[in-house]
């Protein structure tokens, strides 16, 4: 990676439904290229995986699932692609994920079930790759709404929307000190609101020589130097 850094840097664009994390990945990934970054895109949930498919059917309501196992799913979808992301990093790629563990958590703990606390719901995905920076964008109800194919799945009704909301609020002010969790206003047009994320991925985009972090290590250190760690 000649004038570069010592990794790519690890970008997640997490955000509400409808707040437009696809369109500004894909407009981000075209940025990325055109300034001759080498970009590897990924989504989870990743539908093309066995795992995947026993999602994507659980989220067309094509096949019903006890609510921790289909949780379980989500993180071990990640946990399976974990490797790829980190290979692409040590390769040199700027990694862009479309939703991460924090849809996982905000989406399970939303359900308010019994035996789903905040805390269960991280534990699963503690110790994966941490983002260098997450954006997480915030729309509006109104134009969350105004935004085609809204209420096809599973969980794309306003009440759970709502609720979704709260948890991502609550990771948001857990994830610190300000720097790796940032939210933009998306309710702007498409380029007004990829000019905002590019400005703040600019920083990162020739890559990081900060050693990848995980997520949680804190409580994961916790643990292991408590004496229920074997
Ligand atoms: N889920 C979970 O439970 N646990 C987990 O661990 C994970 C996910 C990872 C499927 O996710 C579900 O899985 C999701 C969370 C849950 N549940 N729900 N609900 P998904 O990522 O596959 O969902 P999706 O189908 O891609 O929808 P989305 O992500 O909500 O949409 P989006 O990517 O944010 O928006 P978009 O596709 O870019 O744009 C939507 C439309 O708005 C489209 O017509 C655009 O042209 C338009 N758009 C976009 N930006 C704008 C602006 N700025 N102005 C006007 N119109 C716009
Ligand atoms: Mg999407």
């Amino acid at each position: 990676m000649s004038g570069r850094k010592t990794r790519g840097a690890f970008i997640v664009i997490e955000g509400l439904d409808r707040s437009g994390k696809s369109t500004q990945v894909a407009l981000l990934e075209e940025r990325l290229k055109g300034e001759g970054i080498p970009v590897r895109v990924m989504k989870f949930p990743d539908r093309t995986t066995p795992i995947g498919k026993m999602i994507d059917s659980y989220l067309r309501s094509e096949t019903e699932m006890d609510d921790r196992a289909i949780h379980l799913l989500f993180s071990a979808n990640r946990w399976e692609l974990s490797k790829s992301i980190t290979d692409a990093l040590d390769a040199g790629e700027t990694v862009v994920c479309d939703r991460y563990a924090f849809s996982g958590i905000a989406f399970s703990a939303a359900k308010n079930k019994p035996g789903m606390s905040f805390e269960w719901c991280r534990a699963p995905d503690v110790a994966l790759p941490a983002p260098d920076l997450t954006l997480f964008l915030a729309v509006t109800p109104e134009a969350q709404r105004a935004r085609g194919g809204f209420g096809e799945e599973r969980y794309e009704k306003a009440d759970m929307q709502e609720r979704v909301e709260h948890v991502f609020e609550r990771i948001g002010v857990e994830m610190g000190d300000g720097s790796r969790w940032i939210a933009v206003d998306a309710d702007g047009g498409k380029e007004e609101v990829a000019q905002e994320l590019w400005r703040l991925v600019q920083p990162l985009a020739k890559g990081t020589d900060r050693p990848l972090a995980r997520l949680w290590a804190d409580l994961d250190e916790r643990v292991r130097n408590s004496h229920l760690y074997i």
